[in-house]
Parts: structure tokens; C-alpha cells; sequence
């Protein structure tokens, strides 16, 4: 693998878990793959999650591994070409970008959309440079459109807990008070999408996700309906995708969180939300505490996805 930046770059599903399933049970089997390479890993937003799995991942495959957030402590970076550089952005994004490749073997990249410019976001403008002017080969820590670390972590722990071979999964919209990208949705659809589970999508009327991502996904909007049956209710929220409300949110209607009356309608669903989750808006602190709520196993997962996908970075270098 050179770069991972969605459900394509792992090539066959199968034999992607395979490789998983290995790691968890063999994590520091590799140690020698990482040996004298370096692992950048940069943020333009904030992480948990990511920055911590990540960082085991390069560990345990015996990498060095760099941190930066740009945002604190190093130069405002900026990203648009021919802009008159009389602001407060001293470092252009062009220089940075193959000197943070000059340092190290492989790079990790987080930067969300930012809804100024949807094409922008959707055309992958600052996770596309990292690849065209770093050298390096480049992952995915979240980008504007899907965070495929998350996915292959949320496919992992559905396979652990799956009881039947075909599992109802569904994806739940649910409400949160600040705009949040479609990255997440987006990529959880791409990736159930590849897989032959029954997948469903419910959210309120407005919250159309972009087409190439929701796929051959049956979109329900009634969703006690969509709830019925389910074996997996993966909650998140979302900002509009369409115009002219790209990046809004239209509301906050509580009778989406996620709660005890809805999951009885389930075939008694697991809970999944990659994290953070606010309680009480997305899902109530009953169904987040219940023997239902996988969302610790989940996130637990985040490591054995980077290291998959890292081990196979590494044996391309
Ligand atoms: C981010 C999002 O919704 O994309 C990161 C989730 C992993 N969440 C927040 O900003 C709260
Ligand atoms: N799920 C996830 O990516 O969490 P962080 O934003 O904390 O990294």
C-alpha cells in the first residue's frame, strides 16, 4: 500500500480483517518493519483517539514516531496559492508540507472540512497536497470527506460482534449543537458498502448525504422503522451536505438521540459511536452504559486498524 485514504486502498475486504485479526492477537510480531523509519503525524484538529492509537500503532510496529499540531506552536500554515501573504499566516503550506516529508517515512494527516468552499472539501485539497508534495506515502487521520481509520476499526468490531453472517446495520443521524463534517457517515456508508450486510441510513428530511458515498444503501427516513430489526445502531451527527445549507445544522430534534425506547425496537443492537459523544444529545447515558454499548471495544479497535494499514504501508517502503 503507498497511500490509505479510503476503502479502495485496502484492496480486499477479507483479507483486510485477516490481516487485522493477526495483529491483535501478534501486535508487536513486527517490530522489525518499523525499525529506523519515523512516523509524522499531524493535526489541524483535535483528537483523542487518533493521535493515541495511532501513535501505539507506529510503537508497536517499532517506528519512531513525531506529533505536530499545527495549531499550536507551529506557524499558521497557509493553503491558498497566488494569496499576497501580508496576514497573520507566515509559512505556506507548499514549503511545509515537503519539509515535514524531508523528516520522516510515512505521514498521518488529520484536517477536516472546513466549509468555507464545499468543492474544496470535496475534492480533498489539503489531504491531495500532502500526497502530491510530500515524497512520502500518506494516511488518512480524517480528512474532509471520511475517516477511514474509523471504518476499518468500526468494520473490525462489527465482524467480533456480528451473531449472524448478514447483521442489519443501521446508521443513525442524531442531533448535536455544532456543524460537524460528513466525514464519518460518509465513510462508514463506503465501507458498509463494500461489505454484503443489510445497511440502512435514517436521518431527517435535509440531511442527504452525498450519493457516491450512501451507494446501493437503503435510505429510510421513518426510523422506528429503520430501527426495527436492527443488529448494530451506529450513531453520529451530522452538518447538511446539500446546497445551499452545505455545513449547517437544520436541528437539533431530540427524538433522534438514541435511547431505550428506540433499541427496543432492535433485535437487541449493539450501540456503536466512534467518539467523542455528547451524552443526552446523541444517546442517552442508559443506552451509552448498557452491556449493548460497544463504543470502548470500539475505539479499542482504532489501534489494530492504524497498525493494519501502517504494517502494510511499511512492507511497500
Ligand atoms: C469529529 C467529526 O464529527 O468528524 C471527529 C469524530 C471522530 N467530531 C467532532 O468534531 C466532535
Ligand atoms: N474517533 C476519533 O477519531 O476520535 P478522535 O477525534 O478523538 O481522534
Amino acid at each position: 500500500m503507498n497511500h490509505f485514504t479510503c476503502v479502495q486502498d485496502i484492496g480486499d475486504l477479507q483479507s483486510a480483517l485477516q490481516k487485522a485479526k493477526y495483529i491483535k492477537e501478534n501486535p508487536f510480531a513486527d517490530q522489525h518493519l518499523g525499525k529506523n523509519k519515523t512516523l509524522m503525524l499531524i493535526f489541524f484538529n483535535s483528537s483523542l483517539r487518533t493521535r493515541l492509537s495511532t501513535q501505539k500503532a507506529g510503537m508497536n510496529l517499532g517506528m519512531n514516531v513525531i506529533v505536530l499540531d499545527i495549531n499550536q506552536g507551529a506557524w499558521k500554515l497557509e493553503t491558498g496559492r497566488g494569496v499576497v501573504m501580508d496576514g497573520d499566516k507566515p509559512e505556506h503550506i507548499l514549503e511545509a508540507i515537503p519539509v515535514m516529508g524531508s523528516y520522516c517515512d510515512v505521514i498521518g494527516v488529520r484536517s477536516f472540512a472546513q466549509f468555507e468552499n464545499k468543492a474544496d472539501d470535496y475534492n480533498e485539497v489539503i489531504l491531495n497536497q500532502f500526497i502530491q508534495y510530500s515524497g512520502k506515502p500518506v494516511f488518512s487521520m480524517e480528512a474532509a470527506t471520511r475517516h477511514p481509520l474509523q471504518s476499518f476499526a468500526d468494520l473490525i468490531t462489527i465482524e467480533e460482534y456480528k451473531k449472524t453472517a448478514r447483521p442489519k446495520v443501521v446508521l443513525t443521524w442524531a442531533p448535536h449543537p455544532k456543524a460537524l463534517p460528513q466525514a464519518v457517515p460518509n465513510s462508514f456508508a463506503e465501507w458498509m458498502n463494500a461489505t454484503d450486510y443489510e445497511f440502512v441510513i435514517t436521518h431527517p428530511e435535509g440531511y442527504e448525504l452525498d450519493k457516491k458515498f450512501v451507494g446501493k444503501a437503503i435510505v429510510e427516513y421513518d426510523k422506528e422503522k429503520a430501527y426495527r430489526n436492527a443488529d448494530f445502531i451506529y450513531a453520529k451527527n451530522w452538518s447538511a451536505y446539500r446546497d445551499p445549507n452545505y455545513g449547517k445544522v437544520l436541528n437539533m430534534d431530540k427524538s433522534w438521540t438514541v435511547d431505550t425506547r428506540k433499541m427496543a425496537l432492535t433485535d437487541n443492537a449493539f450501540f456503536m459511536h466512534c467518539l467523542p459523544v455528547r451524552r443526552n444529545m446523541i444517546v442517552t447515558d442508559e443506552v451509552i452504559e448498557s452491556p449493548q454499548s460497544i463504543v470502548i471495544p470500539e475505539a479499542a479497535n482504532r489501534v489494530v486498524s492504524a497498525q493494519t494499514v501502517l504494517k502494510e504501508i511499511l512492507l511497500e517502503l
